[in-house]
């Protein structure tokens, strides 16, 4: 029985269309430099939000209407739930999906149970999957949910505690396997502190790069091939997490030996609430050569919590896609909407709006960004900012034949630096709104 049995797949229909279940920038075939949009974007579904959202909020109960879900945490709702995923995710036209191991199958009363949930829910993942081509972007153990892990996971105080998440994460990452998922995300819900009094900050972080090594240890060990991604934020639920952006993230990465197996999953709302642009994020990972896969959505300027909209700006989307396009595309990743309907937006169809309005943002953030570089205009600038650096005592110093000594000797003789000329900010971005 169809979920949604008044909506046809979603096609394109170009701009000029009216019809809000259709996309308008959005043709998957569409080259962009050199590419399809499908290639470039790897839209990606959320199991979380999207199947397991109901609305619910501090103040209040569940809103939306999800007929063909009986809100209980059987196993049967969880294999039905199964169909209606694929089902919207074959009519949107997305190639990804991603989950968390407790999204998609209950908990049961011991850790064995649980694994046998999983697997159960796993096979009827998998015949969907085969049904319908649609593929495993990442998936993720739950850390965060159960009150077991109300002091973090693998920085939990409890060694038990830690046994447990790597048990999860074991079988997260063998069910990831089983799926051909192509990445693997670890986002560390509760590995961070509320209060300073009661935590022994370097114990957490020492058995927190324990916790990832074992997890790159276990990879090799089966031939897991995908991609380790860390999702950076600041805070929320704890008030201080240590994967806090993608500087902290990097530097946690150096330190316990594990740049050559991780890189980042970047999430917008993260960004702004570490106070950092969504650009900035990007650009930082990315200069690191850290760049792995995107959490697509949108925080609310006037509120300072991770409300995970659905992205529908446009210098969001153009200023994302710039950054990616400059660092050569988001390789195994993709743009995964970790974003939620609003508790207002009760009905079924508005999954399609949210997912349809945000795919088409993206799609029309990609072009934007291809026509600005192909102008060049942005590039060009930047190439002249430095060029000095490119000529006579720029190379010296960058090829290493000066020091202290020498930099003083020359200004003393000099007296003082050339001028400096314009930064031109204020033309960059007039620039910038010529493709918008
Ligand atoms: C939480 C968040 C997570 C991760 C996966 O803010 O973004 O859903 O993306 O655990
Ligand atoms: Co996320």
């Amino acid at each position: 029985m169809s979920a949604f049995p008044d909506i046809e797949k979603i096609s394109f229909e170009g701009p000029d269309s009216r019809n809000p279940l259709a996309f308008r920038y959005y043709d998957e075939n569409e080259i962009v430099e050199g590419r399809s949009m499908r290639d470039h974007l790897r839209f990606s579904v959320v199991y979380w939000h999207t199947f397991r959202g109901n609305g619910a909020d501090p103040f209040g109960m569940p809103t939306l209407n999800r007929p063909w879900d009986d809100g209980s945490e059987s196993l049967d709702n969880a294999k039905k739930r199964v169909a209606v995923a694929f089902e919207f995710m074959e009519k949107l036209g997305v190639p990804y999906f991603a989950f968390h191991d407790r999204d998609v199958a209950p908990e049961g009363s011991d850790l064995a149970e649980s694994h046998a949930n999983l697997d159960a829910v796993v096979e009827v993942i998998e015949q969907e999957m085969q049904r319908t081509g649609i593929q495993l972007l990442w998936g993720t153990a739950n850390l965060f949910s159960n009150p077991r892990f109300m002091h973090g996971a693998a920085t939990s105080p409890n060694a038990e505690v830690f046994a447990y998440a790597a048990s999860q994460v074991k079988k997260a990452i063998e069910t990831t396997q089983r799926l051909g998922g192509v990445n693997y995300v670890f986002w560390g819900g509760r590995e961070g502190y509320q209060n300073l009094y009661n935590t022994d900050i370097k114990r957490e972080m020492d058995n927190m790069g324990r916790f990832l090594n074992m997890a790159v240890d276990f990879a090799k060990q089966i031939g897991f091939t995908g991609q380790f991604l860390i999702e950076p934020k600041p805070k929320e639920p704890t008030k201080h997490q240590y994967d806090s952006d993608a500087a902290a993230c990097i530097n946690f990465l150096r330190a316990y030996g594990l740049m050559d197996h991780f890189k980042l999953n970047i999430e917008t709302n993260h960004a702004t609430l570490a106070g950092h642009t969504m650009m900035h994020e990007l650009d930082y990972a990315g200069a690191q050569g850290c760049l792995g896969s995107i959490d697509a959505n949108t925080g609310d300027t006037l509120l300072g919590w991770d409300t995970d909209q659905f992205a529908t700006d446009y210098y969001l989307t153009a200023q994302t896609m710039l950054i990616i396009l400059k660092y050569g595309g988001l390789g195994s990743g993709g743009v995964n909407f970790d974003a939620k309907v609003r508790r207002e937006s009760i009905d079924p169809v508005d999954l399609f709006h949210s997912h349809i309005g945000s795919m088409d943002a993206f799609a029309r953030g990609l072009k934007i960004a291809a026509a600005i570089r192909a102008d060049g205009a942005i590039e060009d600038f930047v190439k002249t900012r430095y060029a000095n650096w490119d000529t006579g005592l720029g190379v010296d110093i960058e090829s290493g034949k000066h020091n202290f000594e020498t930099l003083e000797k020359m200004m003393l003789e000099q007296g003082d630096a050339a001028a400096n000329i314009s930064g031109r900010q204020e033309m960059l971005e007039n620039i910038f709104n010529r493709y918008l």
